[in-house]
C-alpha cells in the first residue's frame, strides 16, 4: 500500500512539472505557436465528438445484450408488477431524452467547431425557444412524480385489511430471525432490553404480555400464497435493510423504532422455479459452479432457485452474508410447517428445565 501511494506521490509530482513547463513555454510569445489549434486540429476534435457519441450508444447497447440477463425475473408479489411499470415508464423516458439530447449535444460540438475567421454570433435570448425547453420539462417530470407518488403510496400502504398475516422481521449482525403473530395474529410487545439468554429470550419478548407466549420465532420464513403479510421490522444493533428482491420490498430496519412494509406473495417458490428467467439463471449459475468445482477440485453443490431475504445496508463485515431464506407455499403447506413449530412459550419451558 505504502509502496503504491509512493508511486502515485512520484507520478503526480512528474505530471505537476511536465505541466508547469508547459505553461512556462506558453508564456513565451512566439509566432509559430504549436500550442493553439488550428483548423485542422478543430476538425479532428469535431470528429472525435462523433465518436465518443458513438462509443457511449454502444457501451449501451453492449451492457443491455450483455447483462440485460442478470436482471430480476418477474415480481412474485401483488403490488410488484406496478413497481416494474414505474420502472420501466422511468427507464424508457431517461433513454429517449438521453439519446437525443447526447446526440445534438455532440452534432453541434461538431458543426460550431473552431475555424479561422469564424465569429460566434451574439444571440440575447428567444423566449419561444426558453418556453418550449422549460415547459416539456415540466411536464414531463410532474408528470413522473405524480405517478411515483400515487404508487409509492399505494406500495407504502400498510393496513389491516383482508386479514394480513403478521410477522416480525428482527435485524442483528448478521442475521435475520422472524417472528408470527401466532394464532391470536398479534405480536407481543418487545424490547431489546428485555433481551435474556440465558432463557432463550433472544428477541427480547415482554414474557408477561399474553400476546408473546404464542409468538413462533424462526430462522427460515415461511409465507402462504396469496395471502397478504405485514411486515413490522426491528433492529438490534445498526441500520439494516430488510431487502426481498422477488418480492419488489424494501424497508430500513431502524434501532429504537418499528418499521413496516407489506406485501402479497403471488408465486410459490415451487411455481417461481418454473419461470423460464429463473431456469435460465439458475443453468447459468450451475455451469458457474461446476466449471470453478474442476478448476479448484472442490465439490461445490448445485444451487436451486429459493427467495430470499438479504440486508441491503452495508452494516458491518459480514454484511454481505446476512440473509434469511424464504419459502413461498400453499395454504395447506403453510399451516402444516407452523403446526411442526414451537410457540414462544414452549421453548422457554423447554429451556427453562
Ligand atoms: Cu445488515
Amino acid at each position: 500500500m505504502t509502496t503504491l501511494l509512493t508511486l502515485a506521490v512520484l507520478v503526480l509530482v512528474a505530471i505537476a512539472i511536465w505541466q508547469m513547463t508547459k505553461i512556462f513555454e506558453l508564456s513565451q510569445l512566439r509566432t509559430d505557436n504549436s500550442e493553439v489549434a488550428n483548423d485542422k486540429d478543430n476538425k479532428n476534435n469535431g470528429y472525435l465528438m462523433f465518436a465518443f457519441l458513438v462509443f457511449i450508444y454502444g457501451i449501451t447497447i453492449f451492457s443491455f445484450a450483455k447483462y440485460g440477463k442478470v436482471l430480476l425475473p418477474e415480481a412474485a408479489s401483488e403490488h410488484g408488477s406496478d413497481y416494474d411499470t414505474l420502472m420501466l415508464i422511468s427507464m424508457v423516458i431517461i433513454f429517449i431524452v438521453q439519446i437525443i439530447t447526447q446526440a445534438l449535444l455532440h452534432y453541434f460540438a461538431f458543426k460550431y467547431r473552431g475555424e479561422k475567421g469564424k465569429r460566434a454570433l451574439f444571440y440575447a435570448d428567444n423566449n419561444r425557444l426558453e418556453f418550449i425547453w422549460t415547459i416539456i420539462p415540466v411536464i414531463v417530470l410532474a408528470g413522473l412524480i405524480l405517478y411515483g407518488l400515487y404508487t409509492w403510496t399505494n406500495i407504502t400502504d400498510v393496513n389491516d385489511e383482508d386479514d394480513p398475516l403478521v410477522v416480525e422481521l428482527y435485524a442483528q449482525q448478521f442475521n435475520w430471525t422472524a417472528r408470527y403473530a401466532g394464532d391470536d395474529n398479534t405480536l407481543g410487545s418487545a424490547n431489546v432490553r428485555m433481551i435474556d439468554i440465558d432463557k432463550a429470550n433472544v428477541l427480547g419478548l415482554d414474557e408477561s404480555d399474553p400476546y408473546a407466549g404464542d409468538d413462533v420465532i424462526v430462522k427460515e420464513l415461511h409465507l402462504p400464497v396469496g395471502r397478504k403479510v405485514n411486515f413490522k421490522m426491528r433492529s438490534q444493533d445498526v441500520l439494516h435493510s430488510a431487502y426481498m428482491p422477488h418480492f419488489r420490498a424494501q424497508m430500513n430496519c431502524v434501532p429504537g423504532m418499528i418499521t413496516e412494509f407489506s406485501f402479497t406473495p403471488t408465486y410459490t417458490t415451487e411455481e417461481m422455479r418454473q419461470n423460464p428467467d429463473v431456469i435460465e439463471k439458475v443453468k447459468r449459475t450451475n455451469q458457474i459452479r461446476a466449471q470453478k468445482s474442476v478448476e479448484t477440485g472442490e465439490v461445490i453443490d448445485p444451487w436451486e432457485f429459493d427467495y430470499v431475504l438479504l440486508c441491503n445496508k452495508i452494516c458491518g463485515k459480514s454484511h454481505y452474508n446476512m440473509q434469511m431464506k424464504i419459502i413461498v407455499e400453499t395454504e395447506e403447506e403453510y399451516n402444516a410447517w407452523m403446526a411442526s413449530q414451537q410457540t414462544f412459550k414452549n421453548t422457554m419451558t423447554a429451556s427453562a428445565q
